[in-house]
Order: structure tokens, then C-alpha cells, then sequence
């Protein structure tokens, strides 16, 4: 077994820090789409991609990528991956983790000659920030990018045609670089948790089984703005009102049917103000679950509830789906190859364990098999700067991710 020292997995956590300074907000972390502090982080990751000994290069949508080229350059390739974009006031390791562990794995394994070649990408967008909508870059890798994602505009009324002409890059071109599935290995990602029950198992790494499947809504509740002072309640038409009567009925459902549904986000048009009736709302949902059945009936069950409400509380209720993606198994022969690699590495069996969380592979099981690996994050917190991982997990995932390698070329045919 390859040996690694803490001093690797430092190097990672010390490159999360100077990652994390490309924001476009003082003093916090965040980075979307298309934008100044995406393309500084990315030619920052093209630096020590090349470092590391890789041949990079950016895609169509704006992706970036190192290789470490296989004597017969033709081979397939293993595609190592996660995200470099953010939420807004994010933490440092959700997503840029699972990069600057690929390029440590490839950096330390530069002199072992594979059959296959390696590939690791920062996808640039799976958060969806910037543009409504998720899982670009690993969408148009995996061959599903839709046209129909150019005229989504972000809050300032540009464009993803635009920011992406504005950026460098042809959206004439966008996604036509995607990958042949019978060229590609496996995809392989290392990410945090984002969830307690590692550190409740008091585990560095755990095997990921499947991820749960989405659906995203954008809803509009239109009512009659009006005079706070003068409007009698029985003849009022109170878009908040009714929202706010719907986002309970949501939280209501999702306890009682054990999935998960939040609302993100929610706004006033045009901000409202202290003495108006508000007249138009506009509201997001997320709902989840590890089982796709499940997730169909509750966003049809859910939407029924929201309709029922708005027509007794006399608003005009809009929806529209902004976003999904079906639960995945993780490939079974990828689990038991992270399986064995987490039992040479820490002497011990491996943990297995579903993701709630959405990632790339949501995306890339659409090209080939993906396989995930867990790392503890300290109390599960995540989407937020408090977001936290030890330094000798980190050097735990990276051996983990060295010997999956090793696991993968000693069962491919030779
Ligand atoms: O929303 C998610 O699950 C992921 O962090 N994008
Ligand atoms: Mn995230
Ligand atoms: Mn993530």
C-alpha cells in the first residue's frame, strides 16, 4: 500500500484556503457561475493540476480539467470529480474537497504507470447559484446539457448564453465535448458528509450506497395588494398569508411521510413594505428522497395541497418544476471496490451509508458508474462557513482514493 503523510493532506486543506479567497463576497464564500471568481479559482486548480504532472485544459461550459495520460493515451479513462462553485456564505470544503483530493491522489501516484487514464474535473456549477438550475457542468460532461438553460437569466437579468459569451466560451459549443460512455471507466467522488452519522459512528470515511433524488419548484402566489389599515381581514386576499399557510402544510407532509422539503427561499415582490397588503409572493420548494417512488407522489400529493389552498384563500397559485434529478444507486462493484480500499487503508470493515445530499454523480450516472466516498465533517454542518474536516481524515480519504485506484486497475482486464 502506498503510504501518504499528513503532510499531503495538509497541502490539501492549506490549497482549500487559498480556493476559498476567490468570492465575490468580503469576508465570506461565495463563488457562482460564469463568473471573475470562478475563472481565478479554476486557473488557480489548472496550476497545480499541472503541478501535479496532469495535462489540463477548460471544456465547452467552462469545467476544468487535468489528465494524467496512460501509456496508451487511446485507453479509457477514470474521471475523479466534484464541484468548485458554492452557495452563498459557503463553507470551504462541499465539493472543492473532492478536487484537491484528486490532484494530491495523482500527484502522489505520478510515477505509478496505469492502464487507464485519470482524469480529475472541478465541475463549475452544481449548486445552481447563479442560474436556477443544477448539475450544469457535470451535466454536459455526462451528454445532458439543455439548450434550454441559455436563457435562464440570473438576478441581473443576464443570460447563461450571455455570462457564458462574456466568459469566453461558444454556447454554440456548449456540451458537444461530453463524454463516450464506452470510453469511460467509472466516475469517482470524494466529498464531506454534510451529515452527522460519521461522527456519530466515529468513522473518518464511509462507502456512499445512493443518493437521494430532487425536484425543485418555483412557485408565484398572486393576491390583491391593499391597505393595511383599511382592508377588513375576511376580504382580504393575502399572498403571504397564504404562503405562509403552505409552507407549514410542506413541513407538515414532509414529517409525517419521511422525506425532506424546505423552502429556501422566499420573497415579496418588489420587497413589499410595513403597511401593504402583500399582493405577489414567490416561494421555492426542494423535496427529496432516497426512494424515486416516494418523491413522484409527494411533489404530486404536496402540489395538490398548495392548489386546495389557494383556491379557498382566493390567490392565483403559479408552479413550475426548475429542477430534478432521479435517485441513484451507487454501482454495486464501485461500492465494493471503495469497500475494500477503506479496509486496507483503516484496517477495519467499511461503512456503508445513503447521501441525502445531491452531488455530481446525480448527473454523471447518465455516462457510467459512479462510485462515492463520505469524509466526517464536524456536527454534520455544511452550506455554511462553519463547515469543518480534520486533517487526518482528509489523509485517510486520500489513501482511501490512491488505493481505490490501485483496487480499480488490479480488476480491470488486462
Ligand atoms: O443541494 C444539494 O444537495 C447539493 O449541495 N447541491
Ligand atoms: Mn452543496
Ligand atoms: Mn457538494
Amino acid at each position: 500500500m502506498l503510504k501518504t503523510t499528513e503532510c499531503h493532506a495538509q497541502s490539501i486543506m492549506d490549497k482549500a484556503d487559498i480556493l476559498a479567497r476567490f468570492s465575490c463576497d468580503e469576508g465570506a464564500l461565495t463563488r457562482g457561475y460564469l463568473t471573475k471568481e470562478h475563472k481565478a479559482a479554476h486557473q488557480q486548480l489548472a496550476i497545480w493540476m499541472e503541478e501535479a504532472g496532469l495535462t489540463t485544459w477548460e471544456d465547452s461550459v467552462g469545467n476544468q480539467w487535468g489528465r494524467k495520460v496512460a501509456s496508451n493515451p487511446d485507453a479509457p479513462t477514470v474521471i475523479i470529480g466534484s464541484h468548485s462553485d458554492t452557495v452563498t456564505n459557503a463553507g470551504k470544503y462541499d465539493g472543492n474537497l473532492g478536487i484537491l483530493l484528486g490532484i494530491e491522489s495523482l500527484k502522489q501516484l505520478s510515477h505509478h504507470e496505469f492502464p487507464f487514464n485519470i482524469d480529475v474535473v472541478a465541475f463549475a456549477d452544481e449548486e445552481g447559484l447563479r442560474f436556477d438550475t443544477t448539475l450544469i457542468g457535470s451535466s454536459a460532461v455526462a451528454g445532458q446539457f439543455n439548450a434550454q438553460w441559455f436563457d435562464i437569466k440570473d438576478s441581473e437579468g443576464i443570460t447563461m448564453a450571455q455570462a457564458m459569451q462574456d466568459f469566453g466560451l461558444l454556447p454554440s459549443k456548449a456540451g458537444l465535448d461530453c463524454r463516450d460512455p464506452k470510453e469511460t471507466l467509472a466516475y469517482l467522488e470524494v466529498h464531506i458528509e454534510q451529515g452527522p452519522v460519521l461522527e456519530a459512528q466515529d468513522l473518518a470515511v464511509g462507502v456512499v450506497t445512493g443518493i437521494a433524488g430532487a425536484k425543485r419548484f418555483k412557485l408565484d402566489v398572486s393576491g390583491v395588494a391593499g391597505h393595511a389599515g383599511t382592508v377588513p381581514l375576511p376580504l382580504r386576499h393575502d399572498a403571504l398569508c397564504a404562503v405562509a399557510e403552505m409552507i407549514s402544510t410542506i413541513e407538515t407532509y414532509a414529517k409525517e411521510n419521511d422525506i425532506v422539503a424546505t423552502v429556501g427561499k422566499c420573497d415579496v415582490k418588489k420587497g413589499g413594505a410595513v403597511n401593504v397588503i402583500p399582493g405577489d409572493v414567490s416561494f421555492t420548494i426542494d423535496i427529496r428522497s432516497l426512494e424515486q417512488t416516494k418523491l413522484e407522489s409527494a411533489c404530486e400529493h404536496l402540489l395538490e395541497q398548495l392548489e386546495s389552498i389557494a383556491e379557498y384563500r382566493n390567490v392565483d397559485l403559479g408552479c413550475e418544476q426548475i429542477y430534478q434529478a432521479d435517485a441513484v444507486k451507487c454501482a454495486q462493484s464501485l461500492q465494493s471496490l471503495w469497500g475494500n480500499a477503506v479496509e486496507v487503508v483503516t484496517q477495519s470493515s467499511p461503512y456503508f451509508l445513503p447521501s441525502g445530499a445531491g452531488h455530481d454523480a446525480l448527473a454523471m450516472q447518465h455516462l457510467t458508474n459512479v462510485g462515492m466516498l463520505f469524509v466526517r465533517c464536524e456536527k454534520g454542518i455544511s452550506h455554511n462557513p462553519k463547515e469543518a474536516v480534520m486533517t487526518e481524515d482528509v489523509q485517510v480519504a486520500l489513501q482511501c482514493m490512491m488505493e481505490m485506484l490501485l483496487q480499480i486497475e488490479s480488476n480491470s482486464p488486462q
